[in-house]
């Protein structure tokens, strides 16, 4: 535990009226406002009823039920109170006013007690940031990852694969101080590069996932394109049960991007409506919304194409992103099938299910791989694995047996950021362990 920090207070439960209100506390002085509240410090981890009362002087605040969670065995490491009061938001701003009379608190910051369990070694960086994810899920898919991030499988992995470099380099670095002058015996300098090339292997093919976890946390996109008038907006407005987008009947009603964020078969999607593509635009504007819109579903995980009997013929998609093709308005040529399209009617609503079905179905594939291993959901994982892997395969390709050592170094070092644990005092201690060196 880290001395001389605040006491940190905040509600922990939602803002606004509710049955029951949690105000957490975590610092040192959560047992000194824990006796000026209730008048004793209740039994360790129980929970008790107590009247709070104000030390100001101002009677009783609320009847709550107090648990007192002496540190270093809790959430943040530190000694913690928690206060289950009634909702009301009077009650919580007494509560607060009381907190204020005593030495040495103050309001938490933004996730500043997860900060504390992480800087007392009560929890990985990593499984810190599965735990903000958590709390963000919005959909089945996402709060399975983020668990499982929480949880610590990301965190296994990477610390796997650390130990791992730890031990290649204390391997190396003991022959290379420590054996005599001619250095690294030949087999040994052969194994640690073999081993690198092997770990910078796995460690690539975790990388090509094809951004799967990063999708699952932000959401897969899934773009709405095709010919002016052939019905996008009015698509969009549908899969989003709501009038998101403008409808009209002139070509060119739509020029910016307009996304929402559903929620299909417990995968997250942002669905984005787009100008329609035409060769000849009206004006600058619509010319712009036309590059954004190319842009877009050019670097889309999925466009959906969408064309009309009333559009000129049947133009092709200008990009090559994954396409679900969607004629609009069957009910102006009813009866007609369009052999590799799905046939809708968004004024009517007909074929939409169908449509639903074959979209779940490709996000669905397209997620395919999240049922069983964590996954990379964040470009600061994706980045320091990449530096790793480069080191990895440096140390693997060059012919000085130094250098190798430093580019382990180097790669180890990005892992450490990475887990949030850069110490060379880990290495030193491999090493020792390991080898038994000064006996
Ligand atoms: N009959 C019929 N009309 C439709 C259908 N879907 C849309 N419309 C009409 O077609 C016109 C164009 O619809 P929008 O949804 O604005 O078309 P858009 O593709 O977004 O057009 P831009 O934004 O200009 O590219 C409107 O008048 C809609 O009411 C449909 O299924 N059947
Ligand atoms: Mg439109």
């Amino acid at each position: 535990m880290r001395a001389g920090e605040d006491t940190i207070y905040a509600l922990s439960s939602g803002q606004g009226r509710a049955a029951i209100a949690l105000v957490r506390l975590s610092g040192s002085a959560s047992a000194e406002v824990a006796r000026g509240l209730c008048g004793d410090l209740p039994r360790p981890r129980r929970a008790v009823l107590r009247a709070l009362n104000d030390p100001d002087g101002g009677g009783v605040i609320d009847r709550a039920m107090v648990i007192w969670l002496p540190g270093p065995h809790t959430f943040s490491g530190e000694d913690m109170l928690e206060l289950h009061v009634h909702g009301g938001p009077a009650v919580v701003a007494a509560l607060f006013r009381a907190l204020r009379h005593f030495p040495g608190l103050r309001p938490a910051e933004r996730g500043e007690f997860t900060r504390r369990a992480v800087e007392n070694g009560r929890m990985g960086l990593v499984d810190a940031e599965g735990l903000a994810d958590l709390i963000a899920a919005d959909t089945e898919a996402q709060r399975k990852q983020a668990l499982r991030q929480a949880s610590g499988g990301l965190d296994e992995i990477y610390e796997g694969w650390r130990n791992q470099l730890l031990a290649l380099l204390a391997h190396l670095e003991a022959h290379i101080d420590f054996v005599d002058e001619e250095g690294v015996p030949l087999e040994v300098a052969a194994d640690v590069r073999a081993r690198s090339s092997a770990l910078a292997r796995e460690i690539s093919s975790f990388l090509t996932d094809n951004r799967v976890g990063e999708r699952l946390r932000e959401g897969l996109t899934v773009v709405i394109a095709g010919p002016p008038n052939a019905g996008k907006s009015s698509l969009l407005n549908r899969l989003a049960r709501r009038e998101v987008a403008i409808v009209s009947d002139r070509p060119g009603t739509t020029r910016d991007l307009i996304e929402v964020h559903l929620d299909l078969g417990g995968y997250p999607v942002v669905l984005v409506d787009t100008a329609g593509l035409r060769e000849a635009a009206a004006d600058e504007i619509e010319d712009e919304g036309m590059r954004r819109a190319r842009k877009r579903a050019g670097e889309a995980a999925l466009v959906i194409w969408v064309t009309s009997p009333d559009a000129d013929g049947r133009p092709e998609a200008p990009f090559d992103s994954a396409l679900l093709r969607v004629v609009n308005k069957s009910d102006l040529i009813p009866g007609e099938n369009v052999l590799d399209a799905i046939s809708i009617s968004a004024k009517t609503g007909s074929g939409l299910d169908a449509l639903v079905e074959a979209l779940t179905a490709r996000v669905q594939a397209l997620f395919a791989e999240t049922q069983e291993r964590p996954l990379l959901t964040r470009e600061r994982h994706r980045v320091a694995l990449s530096k790793c892997c480069d080191h990895l395969l440096a140390a693997a390709a060059t012919p000085a047996d130094e250098l190798v050592a430093e580019d382990l170094r180097r790669a180890a070092w990005y892992l450490g950021k990475l887990v949030g644990r850069i110490d060379i005092e880990d290495i030193l201690g491999q090493i020792f362990s390991e080898f038994c060196i000064g006996k």
